[in-house]
């Protein structure tokens, strides 16, 4: 046996270019390229090592990753935008993934952010919640009633008002939110109804200093009776109007420290988004004013990538280092998306303090 290893880099023509070779490893019955040359994003990194992060971390555009050793899954990842994001390919998303299948798309999410999968038509209902049980207990929205017949899944039907744009993170209105969503596209528009990311690690480490001063040391009050009309122009619509009601139908509030340790990664992520109804200490008004300068910054198109649906397609995005928003642009078309969600810890500040729930009705 012998070993070679190779960085791939794929250039926008479909050339492909080997940069570097170290080492192959060959043996009678496989040729299993590695890569190596490749630069782990985070120094504080709690989960990764070095090597282990280099294997989905790419310098270059794509990186292809040969995992298991029986019947082989070969994965590739590659990269959409310059902060955030990669297409996932290769793979058929399942609960039986093979473990080694799954670390890879694991540690590729912790690293880009969010992950795009197309072609995953194949999964149901069951079997989309089932491949969410692989990163840990699944649960329902604290207010929605689950899609019928399934668990936790969240139904996103537009008919029924379901269009969430405006910038968040998932549910940060209770103290343990989501660690990340998973979600399915079953009814995409002809034209239109893109969602976008936002990587706010990128984003908290490139505030200006003064900023992140402030950032560093406040807390901010996340509700999900927030001020809804201030982000959503047709309001008065009667079908959101009517999702706004279940939405509200019990009130949660949680004090979040506005920047927390990511605990897989050690990264400092901004914890923010629309449910923020004003920091500690500040008037509605000062708090509104610092809160958009602060989401200005996380929503930099820098910090960004757009994803063009078709259907069948999966994406899952790290929910405690980004935020999304869907782009209601698509009219009287219908769009239904079916999100899964995973359970998370109460975030910690910079200073050890951990969030606090402040209302939780029973
Ligand atoms: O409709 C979408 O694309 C995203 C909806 C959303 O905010 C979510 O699934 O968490
Ligand atoms: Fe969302």
């Amino acid at each position: 046996m012998w070993m070679l290893h190779a960085v791939v880099y794929t250039y926008d023509q479909g050339v492909t270019v080997l940069s570097l070779l170290r080492t192959w490893r060959l043996t009678t019955q496989k040729l299993s390229v590695q890569i190596s040359g490749l630069r782990c994003l985070n120094e504080t990194s709690t989960m990764f090592g070095r090597e282990s992060m280099s294997e989905v971390q790419s310098t270059g555009q794509s990186a292809s990753v040969s995992v298991g050793t029986a019947a082989r899954t070969s994965l590739s990842i590659r990269r959409l935008a310059g902060r955030i994001g990669a297409q996932v390919e290769g793979v058929e998303l399942s609960p039986t993934l093979d473990q080694s299948t799954f670390e890879a798309i694991e540690k590729a999410l912790y690293t880009h952010k969010v992950l795009f999968f197309r072609g995953q038509g194949h999964l149901d209902d069951a079997s989309q919640e089932g491949f969410a049980r692989r990163f840990g207990e699944t649960v329902a929205h604290p207010t929605v009633p689950s899609h019928a017949g399934s668990a936790d899944l969240l139904d996103l039907d537009s008919v029924h008002g379901a269009r969430a744009n405006s910038w968040h993170t998932d549910i940060t209105f209770v103290d343990a939110y989501p660690k990340l969503s998973i979600l399915r596209a079953i009814t995409i528009p002809p034209v239109g109804g893109d969602t976008v990311w936002a990587n706010t690690a990128a984003a908290y480490e490139r505030l200006p200093e003064p900023l992140r001063a402030f950032a560093d040391h406040a807390r901010a009050i996340h509700t999900n009776a927030y001020d809804y009309a201030s982000s959503h122009a047709e309001a008065d619509d009667t079908q959101l109007k009517r999702y706004r009601e279940v939405f509200i139908s019990k009130v949660y509030e949680t004090e979040h420290p506005v920047v927390s340790v990511h605990p897989v990664t050690g990264e400092r992520t901004l914890v923010l988004g629309h449910f923020v109804q004003r920091f500690q200490g500040l008037s509605a008004q000062d708090s509104a004013s610092l809160l958009q300068v602060l989401h200005e910054h996380i929503t930099r198109l820098e910090n960004t990538v757009r994803w063009q649906w078709a259907e069948g397609d999966v994406a899952i995005w790290d929910n405690r280092a980004t935020q999304h928003y869907a782009i209601n642009d698509f009219g009287d078309s219908r769009r239904v998306v079916r999100r899964a969600t995973v359970k998370g810890d109460v975030p910690v500040g910079i200073d050890g303090k951990r969030s606090v729930a402040l209302k939780t009705p029973a």
